[in-house]
């Protein structure tokens, strides 16, 4: 009896390991490499909504680091096929030709800018850092200064693992 016990419990107990070690996100949110994303396909919106819209989900408009994030990035909005905008967390808005990635406050460290971007184009009216599609780069996606009122999809990002629960 008492072995049966300890042979259940050790597979419970392995059952949560392995839980645990996986990286955990919510419903909807893709993991890559400790962090969950969200990409909102269905309701495009200006660019201070999609930050609002992460902030009160705990998370941030997405902020891209180096060129694997950025190839992760690049590659779900590839699979979406809608040929469109999404909305990153950068900004020049408080010094024009400044980006700073808005959450973090941190200035731009990598960056994938298309070819004759930033451009401050639109009256040099455009604050706002999109991940634009290009059909004539054969269908790439590259980074853009945008007028922040366009409507794009907003892409959020958080920790994969809960604050409090990392070891060590
Ligand atoms: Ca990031
Ligand atoms: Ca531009």
């Amino acid at each position: 009896m008492i072995f049966r016990i300890s042979i259940i419990s050790l597979a419970l107990a392995t059952y949560l390991d392995i839980r645990y070690a996986e990286a955990y996100c919510p419903d909807n949110w893709r993991e890559f490499s400790g962090d969950c994303y969200l990409f909102l396909t269905h309701l495009p919106m200006n660019w201070q909504s999609a930050w609002d819209y992460c902030a009160h989900r705990g998370a941030k408009l997405v902020e891209i680091e180096d060129v694997s994030e950025d190839n992760f990035i690049i590659q779900n909005a590839k699979d979406f096929h809608i040929g469109d905008c999404f909305w990153l967390g950068g900004s020049d808005a408080e010094l024009p030709g400044v980006w700073m990635w808005s959450t973090s406050r941190t200035m731009l460290m990598y960056t994938n800018w298309a070819p004759g971007e930033p451009n401050h184009h639109q009256s040099d009216n455009e604050h706002c850092l999109d991940l634009l599609y290009y059909a004539g780069y054969n269908d790439a996606y590259f980074w853009n200064d945008e007028y922040c009122t366009r409507l794009c999809h907003p892409i959020c990002e958080q920790p994969s693992v809960p604050e409090g629960s990392i070891i060590g």
